[in-house]
């Protein structure tokens, strides 16, 4: 039975509107009912589950933030950020299948597709009839895409696109994928590349030890022949896949404190259970100060996100803004899966509790979109004016 209950320290519910607190309930519910009794044995098996995909359309997972006309939920930011939240408590790999669908599917579609893309992919995207993935990471170019060799050639009545991605979320069984690739100029373009056309494979990557119920995997294009009209023509240059990230890592921002929540749930309640020393253990000094410290980050990460949501529905939240947001709540989630997993004793180590797959998952999460060390990178640059990239 999941027991979870949302820490709020501050009332931050105040701060929500009806419609924020409906979507974030419905979410809450659903992870409840369709997550909390299955993740586990996927996790151990490494299996994504995608019977669970038809739940998150229905509860506005998919392009939350995308307008009704095309499928989408048609709501704010801050919802989208509720909803992330929610599934992140579940698990970081369900949250990443949705963030992947939203932010750096969907996202990149509305905002760079064409009408008729717009019409032909946008609400099977919602309905969870087609799952999308996002190719911008090469085996040679992570933290600095860049640099990326994938590219494309103009045939005249078709694209010929060759090259390789790797640690591609969804990408196993993803109907279509997102692909950043240079044109003959060097210019980066996004291309909608759809399962079945020659030349493009998609192996899975086996054997790793964090986010186990997302299917992770590699694009590979030999001499694929891509429609010109799979062309996303509305905006180029290594800004286009950089816009997407900021609305994948706000969302990411989000789903950090569903984890981070649910490891202090679990620790506290599991304190006053257990009985050492004959005393319950939340009795004691040191793991009254564990508990205290990761509340007060938890309350702390809220109302960053919180400002951070307000801020993006009035369009004036920075890059940089975003990706301070990403780094604090995913390293402030990690610091506490830790200190909670110790808490939990030896049981912490086992999958009887969330916590140490949290953990686990967490390790991707301070990885992906950018990594910790890129995101201070990007603070510095923003206070400073002078990049440590290069
Ligand atoms: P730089 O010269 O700074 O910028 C190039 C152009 O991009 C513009 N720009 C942005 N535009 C929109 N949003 C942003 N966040 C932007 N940041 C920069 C910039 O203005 C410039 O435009 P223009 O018109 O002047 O050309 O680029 P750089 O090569 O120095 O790189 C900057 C750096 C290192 C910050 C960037 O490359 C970076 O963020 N690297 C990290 C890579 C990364 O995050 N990869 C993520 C891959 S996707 C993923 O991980 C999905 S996981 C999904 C899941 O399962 O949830
Ligand atoms: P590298 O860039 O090789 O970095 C290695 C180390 O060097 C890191 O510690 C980094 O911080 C450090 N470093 C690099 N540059 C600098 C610098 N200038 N200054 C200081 N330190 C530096 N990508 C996608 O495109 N789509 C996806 O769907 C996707 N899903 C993913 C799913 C998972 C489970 C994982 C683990 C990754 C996924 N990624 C995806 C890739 C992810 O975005 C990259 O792993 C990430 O950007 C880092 O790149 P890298 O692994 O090549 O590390």
């Amino acid at each position: 039975q999941d027991l979870f209950q949302a820490p709020d320290y501050y009332n931050l519910d105040d701060l929500l509107t009806d419609e924020h607190k409906m979507v974030r309930d419905a979410a809450r519910d659903w992870v409840k009912r369709e997550i909390s009794p299955i993740i586990e044995d996927a996790a151990q098996n490494a299996k994504f589950p995608k019977h669970i995909l038809n739940g998150l359309a229905e509860i506005g997972a998919f392009g939350p933030y995308i307008p009704e006309e095309y499928g989408g939920a048609g709501l704010d930011q801050i919802s989208y950020g509720l909803i992330m939240q929610e599934l992140e408590r579940g698990d970081s790999g369900i949250r990443s299948t949705a963030s992947v669908q939203s932010s750096l599917v969907m996202y990149p579609i509305f905002k760079y597709g064409t009408e008729d893309q717009k019409q032909k992919y946008l609400p099977k995207l919602a309905s969870g009839e087609f799952i999308g993935c996002f190719g911008l990471t090469e085996p040679n170019h992570g933290s600095n895409p860049g640099g990326m060799e994938t590219k494309y050639k103009d045939m005249g009545d078709h694209y010929l696109l060759n090259g390789a991605k790797l640690w591609i979320s969804n990408s196993p069984f993803a109907d279509i994928a997102v692909v950043w690739a240079k044109n003959e100029e060097g210019r980066i373009h996004g291309l909608i590349v759809e399962r079945g056309m020659e030349g493009f494979s998609t192996p899975e990557t086996h054997n790793k030890w964090s986010l186990r119920t997302s299917a992770t995997g590699e694009l590979i294009f030999e001499d694929v022949k891509v429609p010109k009209e799979n062309l996303l023509p509305n905006k180029t240059g290594l800004g286009a896949p950089l816009g997407c990230l900021d609305s994948a890592r706000f969302g990411i921002a989000w789903g950090a404190i569903g984890a981070a929540m649910d490891c202090y749930d679990t620790a506290l309640r599991y304190a006053k259970e257990r009985t050492q020393f004959g005393k319950p253990i939340a009795a004691f000094q040191l793991q009254q100060k564990k508990l205290a410290e990761m509340i007060t980050e938890i309350t702390k990460a809220q109302l960053l996100t919180w400002r951070l949501g307000v801020l993006r529905d009035e369009g004036n939240a920075t890059s940089a803004q975003i990706s301070m947001a990403k780094r604090n709540n995913v390293d402030m989630a990690l610091n506490i899966a830790r200190e909670a997993r110790q808490v939990l004793g030896a049981m912490g180590i086992t999958g009887e509790y969330s916590i140490m797959r949290h953990m686990m998952n967490l390790e991707s999460v301070i990885t992906y979109e950018g990594t910790h060390d890129i995101h201070l990178l990007i603070t510095g640059l923003d206070i400073t004016g002078e990049s440590a990239f290069k």
